[in-house]
């Protein structure tokens, strides 16, 4: 994707700062908060979206919620008494986002709108020069926060683009379009497929559903809070605490089958097909919907409205593949053509293979989707990257989970990358960039550790595998593991020079 810098807009922020963050989700949002908190004053957050939020600001289709119990996937430090129920929809979810920024005072250290074009080390003056729609920056530091959920991914299929009616993909939804009494199309069956349908289904004349790979779906223990509970989470001490440790021990138990025994999995594919075969009463529908691998090879779904809905007579699931899309309809490949008048393309994000990479270039002159290419996406507790100094990651190679909070990971790389730049400071180091050798040790045991698991044995293909079939994604152990092994900065996995060190070498440098 290529960018344009559409908008110089001339801001009176400092152009050079220590420390620039790039992106406000949980992330980016939880690592400013951080900064603060640590008294630093000389940093920046570029966000090119014009609220805090992320992937909770854009995706706004129906039904979108999260697939986490909000008393866990809330920061430690903001706990939030109020959620009206276990499984908070996404306007809640931006409204707390939201509200903490503003009750930690970082909203004035955000430059939104305010697009990343480019980021290139410069080794003469040990610093990031960066691009933006809004002029150029430079910085000391810079910790990319843009999530891996960011980048719609639109599928290749032939005519796609000459389609007329309208067409959106589901982190974009237009909502100007008036869905009611129209048939529609939905390509893709994930996590945010089976949250539209049912939000859908029953006002569209028609719906057909376009699955490639079904989805394993499990029950949805979604609730309001009674009052009285709400009051207790709010006034008895350590009682909303005990609830999130509750939630979060309970989804811990996943990792032992998912990512040490995936035998064990046949419990929840048990509970599974029993869903199933209560909630679909159609045997041929019940067939295509019926999934033929093993139960966590992609992320696990939860949903108690997606098969009473695709139930429905109105909606068709079909399986045939795509092999077409003309000016009003889709034909897939054994030749049957079907009219619509709206396409919403819910078939995910660019995870493996974001935008993102292409426009950040380390110390080698090679971009990281150019080294990524050439090495695999891999990276160092998930926070570093050989060849990118002083560039730190949140939400990088192998953090991602399907089971539980990102908001703990997030908060665990909070607590490593804040070591780190008060390491940095402590040290008077100019660069710090993780040994190749650190890299090399620390994936070597990563990938021990996944050879066992469901997402490397369970039979399915899924985003989470890179193109050299490596899992490039998922952290695969318990994640209070991973918090251990971020609570410090471990300068020894990094090489550094310090102020003297590379001053010294740019003069030698200047005399040749
Ligand atoms: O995307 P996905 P998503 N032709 O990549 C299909 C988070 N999330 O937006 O399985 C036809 O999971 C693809 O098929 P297949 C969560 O982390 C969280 O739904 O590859 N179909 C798949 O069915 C989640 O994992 C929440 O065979 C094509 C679908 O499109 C992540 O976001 C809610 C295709 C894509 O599924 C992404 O979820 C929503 C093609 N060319 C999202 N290309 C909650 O917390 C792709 N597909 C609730």
């Amino acid at each position: 994707m290529s960018r344009k810098v559409t908008d110089k807009v001339v801001d009176n922020r400092p152009r050079h700062v220590q420390t620039i963050i790039v992106g406000s989700g949980f992330a980016g949002l939880g690592m400013a908060i951080r900064l603060r908190q640590q008294g630093r004053e000389d940093f920046l957050v570029l966000e090119r979206g014009s609220d805090v939020g992320g992937t909770w600001r854009d995706n706004t289709y129906p039904g979108a919620a999260c697939d986490v119990p909000s008393h866990l996937y809330s920061y430690s430090f903001a706990l939030n008494p109020d959620w009206s129920r276990s499984f908070s929809k996404q306007g809640e979810i931006q409204a707390y986002i939201r509200k903490v920024a503003e009750q930690n005072n970082v909203l004035d250290k955000h430059l939104f709108d305010c697009d990343v074009l480019s980021m290139r080390w410069n080794a003469e003056t040990a610093r990031w020069d960066i691009t933006t729609s809004k002029g150029d920056f430079t910085a000391e530091t810079v910790v990319s926060a843009v999530g891996a959920l960011c980048e719609p991914s639109l599928p290749d299929i032939k005519g796609i683009n000459d389609f007329e009616g309208e067409i959106f993909h589901s982190a974009r939804w237009d909502h100007d379009v008036e869905l009611a009494g129209k048939r529609v199309a939905v390509i893709g069956t994930g996590a945010s497929a089976i949250q539209i349908v049912p939000a859908i289904a029953g006002k569209v004349a028609h719906l057909d559903l376009y699955q490639r790979t079904a989805p394993w779906l499990l029950p949805r223990m979604d609730r309001p809070y009674f009052l009285p509970e709400r009051l207790a989470f709010k006034y008895i001490p350590g009682v909303q605490r005990l609830s999130r440790a509750a939630i979060y021990a309970a989804r811990e138990t996943q990792v032992v089958g998912l990512a040490k025994y995936p035998a064990l999995m046949k419990i929840f594919e048990t509970i599974s097909r029993a869903k199933l075969l209560a909630e679909v009463r159609d045997p041929v529908k019940r067939a295509k919907v019926t999934p033929n691998y093993r139960i966590g090879c992609k992320r696990m779904l939860i949903s108690n409205e997606y098969y009473p809905a695709i139930d429905r007579d109105n909606v068709e699931v079909v399986t045939d593949g795509i092999a077409e899309v003309k000016a009003g309809s889709i034909v897939t490949k054994d030749g049957t053509e079907r009219e619509i008048d709206a396409l919403i393309v819910a078939t995910g994000f660019h995870v493996t293979d974001s935008p993102a990479f292409e426009t950040i270039t380390g110390r080698t002159g090679q971009t990281l989707s150019e080294q990524f290419d050439e090495v695999g996406q891999r990276g160092y507790k998930g926070s570093a990257i050989e060849n990118f100094p002083n560039m730190f990651f949140l939400l990088g190679p192998n953090v991602g989970l399907g089971h539980t909070s990102m908001v703990y990971m997030i908060e665990s790389q909070i607590n490593y990358v804040a070591d780190a730049l008060a390491t940095i400071d402590k040290k008077k180091l100019k660069t710090v960039e993780v040994s190749p050798e650190a890299v090399r040790v620390y994936n070597a045991e990563l990938q021990d550790k996944m050879a066992d698991s469901v997402w490397m044995n369970g039979g399915c293909a899924s985003w989470y595998l890179d193109k050299h079939g490596n899992n490039t994604t998922l952290w695969p152990d318990f994640t209070f593991q991973f918090r251990r092994l971020t609570k410090n900065f471990d300068v020894a996995a990094y090489n550094t020079t310090t102020t003297t060190d590379s001053d010294t070498k740019l003069k030698a440098v200047a005399a040749q």
